[in-house]
């Protein structure tokens, strides 16, 4: 029975071809599902309401394909798009699976290894923008190390620098209307990533030459594996204008990276990511894509990889009509509703000055008092919970 969190198209929600095309392997066995076609893909992702497909190069045409194979590839999954009302928003290059790319892409130290893996990123652009794209997501997955002693930090950091504005300046030549949105991970699979957080991201691109340019796309998994939230990755980037993309998946702390069900581990989490993303408390909302950058259990055949998707997308929509409610819940309103004072407030809005400085500073503030206070944050978590469970 259909009912309002359903999704469609207006939802903005989004599937990887890797995604909902994973087949089941893992680093302990093989595939257990067949691997699927594209237009295949396309098809379905319509049948359970996304709006849009996203790939790395080598998920529709296979390395090593001729220009005549790599055409008529394109040219069907084009038509697969317009049949079933699909879009592209985001594209990226797959600079992990190759095994000349063991050491590092961009960040590796051999010259060949970096130049092949620009060659193949400003072939993968070209594929991007041909198919509509208008984000272009960066992870770095084999830019780190084990032996830390084969390279200066810092020599990687120039290198992903120097590969990131070359490529700014390729669109820019070639009039690409593109975003990068640069995607951390602390490892897996190398030892060590570079940039492994979204914060560390964020502290990059303020370095480049193009920063108008370049955001960020974090994950859920991989702000979890560090063992930071999520939330407040997403928050910061938000604050700066630079959440570009987002990466939706579950994940528990402490663990491989596990790629699971929106929503499957940790509701709470998510409930304050979906709550954040919405803008229910206030903020200015996040209107870019809904990316879920995960798949179904190896357990699964077909139709559980569509009872996959389905639950991501349910489950946000889900979250987002709990998070509206809880926002609109008097009594969280009437806990968190700014604390305001007459006194202090006009003091602590005015920019620094000389004078501004002495009246802060000579305002008498009851100390003990503030401390014993009491912010009924008990209360609002309880609330939460509450809303959460569908008991208000
Ligand atoms: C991972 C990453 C990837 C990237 C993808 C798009 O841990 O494998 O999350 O799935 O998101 O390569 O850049
Ligand atoms: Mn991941
Ligand atoms: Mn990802």
């Amino acid at each position: 029975m259909p009912d309002a969190y359903d999704p469609t198209p207006s939802d903005r929600f989004s599937f990887g071809l890797w995604t909902v095309g994973n087949p089941g392997r893992d680093p302990f066995g093989g595939p257990v599902r067949a691997v699927q076609d594209p237009c295949r893909i396309v098809q379905k992702l319509s049948e359970v309401g996304a709006w849009g497909v996203n790939l790395h190069d080598e998920d529709l045409v296979p390395f090593g394909a001729s220009a005549a194979e790599r055409d008529r590839i394109v040219a069907d999954f084009k038509r697969a798009l317009d049949d079933h009302g699909v879009v592209v928003p985001m594209a990226t290059t797959n600079l992990f699976s190759q095994p000349i790319f063991k050491d590092g892409a961009f960040t590796a130290n051999d010259p060949a290894v970096r130049a092949f893996a620009l060659q193949k990123t400003m072939t993968a652009i070209e594929l991007g923008v041909e198919l509509g794209a208008s984000t272009y997501v960066f992870w770095g997955g084999r830019e780190g190390t084990e032996a830390d002693a084969c390279r200066d930090p810092q020599e990687a950091l120039k290198r992903f620098r120097h590969a990131i504005d070359y490529l700014t300046e390729f669109c820019e030549d070639n009039g690409y209307d593109l975003r990068f949105a640069l995607e951390a991970k602390p490892n897996e699979p190398r030892g060590d990533i570079y940039l492994s957080t979204t914060g560390h991201m964020l502290a990059f691109i303020a370095t480049l030459a193009r920063p108008e340019r370049v955001g960020v796309n974090p994950e859920v998994a991989h702000e979890t594996m560090a063992g930071l939230s999520m939330t407040h990755a997403v928050a910061q980037a938000m604050e700066a204008g630079k959440l570009f993309h987002i990466d939706l998946n579950g994940q528990r702390i402490g663990r491989y990276d596990q790629d699971l069900r929106f929503g499957s581990e940790d509701l709470k989490q998510a409930f304050l990511l979906v709550r954040l993303l919405e803008g229910t408390a206030g903020n200015a909302p996040y209107t870019g894509p809904l990316h879920f950058d995960a798949h179904a259990y190896r357990t699964e055949d077909d139709a559980g990889v569509w009872d996959f998707a389905r639950g991501c997308m349910r489950t946000y929509k889900l979250l987002a009509a709990r998070a509206q409610a809880f926002d609109a819940d008097p009594e969280v309103r009437a806990i968190t509703a700014a604390v305001t004072d007459a006194r202090l407030d006009p003091l602590l809005d005015a920019p620094y000055s000389r004078e501004a400085c002495a009246a802060l500073r000579g305002a008498s503030i009851d100390a003990a008092a503030v401390a014993t206070r009491g912010l009924g944050y008990e209360r609002l978590d309880q609330l939460l919970v509450e809303h959460l469970m569908g008991a208000r």
